[in-house]
């Protein structure tokens, strides 16, 4: 295996993830590296089948799904996005950044992207997490860290920012198109709820911050064939480009295939990895 590194994460040769008999120590690295890099974005895997990105996912532990199931989609595992709805979801990731499972009590741990049809444009865009926060201002940093979030049904109410169970780096918990509101120091005394104008400058403060500099800090991931990428979901936010819902007729055939691994922890201020 070789690393180069990307703009976030490493792009990962000389591996071929179809390869059903990968020696366990060779899994073992890929685990760690993912947590290590957060992107591990593997080149030249030609089509990997559903069955085997299924098993690639189970490396990292069981497999969750909250999506709707599309009538093409090649296993119950497999979240099948295009820019087709004949051929799959249609305006995934695009009501703004995000992590994926921020609306659940232990959002996802991992997330794993294969484009089975590549189309002339539509990138994925990644933002590192740790690197946003280092980038805000002392203010910002303060403010952000004062701050709960709420799910758009005020179902689970996290931490914004809390450190990453596993590397204990900080990160966020967020999604900035689903979000009920923020609470401000949640649990003292002077807890206070946002209103929905506050919670919306809270969200486009975010999304400046995000994408300042001229997108300084994003990482636009422009799809290969054979491309297939490992997300530590915890560490790095992400959003479909507008261009992914360009019509066939324009760019081709777009059919991303993703899988989510079960989160194991609740985000939690003091980083405890525990449920
Ligand atoms: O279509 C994409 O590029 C990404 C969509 C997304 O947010 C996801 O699959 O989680
Ligand atoms: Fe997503």
């Amino acid at each position: 295996m070789e690393y180069t590194p990307a703009p976030i994460g490493v792009e990962v040769r000389g591996i071929d993830l179809k390869d059903r008999s990968l020696p366990a120590d060779v899994i073992e690295q890929i685990k760690r590296d993912v947590h290590k890099h957060r992107l591990l974005i593997f080149k030249d895997q030609g089509v990997v089948s559903a069955d085997r990105h299924v098993e690639i996912s189970q490396w990292f532990g069981d497999l969750e799904s909250t999506f709707y199931k599309h009538p093409r989609s090649p296993h119950p595992d497999v979240f099948r996005v295009s820019n087709n709805e004949m051929e799959g979801c249609t305006n995934v990731g695009r009501t703004g950044w995000h992590i994926d499972g921020s609306f659940m009590e232990k959002p996802f741990s991992f997330a794993l992207y294969h484009m089975v049809s590549v189309p002339k444009i539509g990138n994925t865009a990644f933002v590192p997490l740790k690197e946003l926060l280092e980038s805000l201002s002392p203010e910002t940093r303060a403010r952000w860290e004062r701050l709960w979030r709420s799910d758009h049904h005020w179902q689970y109410i996290h931490p914004l920012v809390y450190p990453h169970p596993v590397t204990k780096q900080p990160t966020i918990c967020f999604h900035l198109g689903m979000t009920g509101g923020f609470i401000w120091d949640y649990g003292t005394e002077k807890e206070k709820q946002t209103d929905r104008r506050e919670t919306s400058q809270i969200l486009k403060e975010m999304y400046e911050e995000i994408t300042k500099d001229n997108n300084r800090l994003v990482y636009s991931h422009k799809w290969e064939v054979g491309d297939f990428i490992i997300s530590d979901n915890l560490a790095v936010g992400h959003e479909a480009t507008p261009e992914t819902q360009l019509p066939v007729s324009q760019v081709g055939l777009r059919v991303l295939h993703r899988t989510t691994v079960k989160g194991k922890w609740r985000p939690r201020k003091d980083g405890q990895a525990e449920g």
